[in-house]
């Protein structure tokens, strides 16, 4: 068993493994990291996570719930501390695994990657406590100013499969921590456009029934970006200052979060029920609406923005017609909210029914990617999300005081 191996068995047993590897493990992470563009490029399957905020033990019920690294290829969109009692083994855990295993695992960063931030919401604190200096938490904090500002997934499939029931027409299902299909939603007339390049045949009326915490209303009579294109994921939202994904790779990210800016604003900002930008209450990025959304993923050939920042209680929410959703993977947040959380499966698009594979950056790649299949084209990737509850370890409250073995000292 290769030292790796074995620290990552020790961080799975919620112990903390010694500085010095703490510090080798982090060199090789900023190593593998400064490697990575400030968008990277993921391949569906993929499971996508939103904020863990030091909930260890219900990060084990995620990959209990989700399947095993490497088994499983994950997108965690950041926000690892802060809040929980064990930011310090959660990040760990996957920081190992993401140096094990570097391309089943992607990490993105979150408003709480920063100096400043695990100050005041109890990262800082933890590491103290548990190595009784600020060494820990010095190393971790050089590993967040090196880790990506956003992901784009490809490949992803318009229908659920495998293990998705015959009908190919559900575009959402929802499943228990068991596995079990609590519920699950065909797909959405799609709201027809004289943009609409894909010539999709209504239905009729579109259906106002949306998935609960879905928001899909199927009322839009704009386009919302296109159908198939790529899913980018970012832990807060849009920018003022960002109107494709390449001004995104532009971004000089190495560097404490700023303050205000192209990149404060994708960790800080979050979607809203208005028109067009305003200020966030959070006092750091911005409000942003449906209509920056539908014409941000249009014009990046975009079918969706998967984000998290933003407590939901029923573990994720589509908004705006479904071309933006939060996933929040954080249940009983801070040991109280009383919420779910969940994670959202993208299938790999085997049968050529979904998206195409396409490069992102280019410019003049938004025609195509128009299949027709059985019942007529799909439209969007197909989502599945597995909603889970809080471990029972974690919900009790602060763990029991522990002596800190000497060599961690
Ligand atoms: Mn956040």
């Amino acid at each position: 068993m290769s030292d790796l191996d074995k620290a990552i068995a020790q961080l799975r047993s919620c112990r903390p493994i010694p500085e010095d590897q703490v510090r080798e493990l982090c060199h090789r992470a900023r190593e593998l990291l400064i490697e990575e563009g400030n968008v990277v490029t993921v391949t569906a399957p993929v499971t996508i996570c939103g904020d863990i905020h030091g909930q260890f033990h219900d990060l084990m019920e995620l990959f209990r719930v989700g399947g095993d690294v490497p088994d499983t290829n994950y997108l965690f969109m950041g926000d690892f501390v802060d809040r929980g009692f064990y930011s310090l083994e959660s990040f760990l855990l996957l920081l190992c695994l993401k140096v094990r295993y570097p391309d089943r695992m992607t990490l993105i960063r979150g408003n709480h990657e920063s100096r400043q931030i695990t100050t005041v919401y109890g990262f800082y604190d933890e590491c103290l406590r548990k190595y009784g200096s600020a060494n820990v938490w010095r190393y971790c904090c050089d590993v967040f100013d090196y880790l990506a500002l956003g992901a784009i997934v490809l490949g992803a499939s318009s229908t659920l499969s495998p293990g998705s029931p015959e009908d190919d027409d559900t575009e959402i299902e929802v499943c228990d921590q068991g596995g079990s299909i609590i519920s699950r939603f065909p797909r959405q007339p799609r709201p027809s456009s004289s943009q609409d390049k894909l010539d999709a045949p209504s239905k009729g009326t579109p259906d106002k029934t949306g998935p609960p915490g879905s928001g899909a209303s199927g009322s839009s009579s704009g386009s919302v970006g296109n159908p198939t294109g790529a899913i980018l994921c970012v832990h807060g939202g849009l920018s003022p200052l960002v109107d494709t994904v390449d001004k995104i790779r532009l971004i000089d990210r190495k560097q404490e979060v700023p303050h205000e800016g192209a990149m404060c604003d994708l960790l800080w900002s979050d979607p809203d029920e208005i028109d067009g930008w305003g200020l966030s209450p959070r006092g750091a990025g911005f409000l942003f609406g449906a209509d920056i959304v539908k014409v941000f993923n249009h014009r990046n050939d975009l079918s969706l923005i998967a984000r998290a920042h933003q407590l939901v209680m029923e573990g994720f929410k589509e908004m705006f017609d479904a071309s933006i959703v939060t996933v929040w993977s954080a249940p009983n947040y801070c040991y109280r909210c009383g919420n779910v959380a969940a994670v959202l499966e993208l299938t790999e698009d085997e049968s050529g029914t979904g998206i195409f594979q396409r490069t992102n950056g280019d410019v003049g790649r938004s025609s195509g990617g128009v299949v027709e299949s059985r019942g007529g084209p799909k439209h969007g990737p197909a989502r599945r999300y597995r909603v889970f509850q809080a471990a029972p370890q974690d919900s009790r409250g602060m763990p029991a005081k522990k002596p800190v073995a000497d060599y961690f000292l």
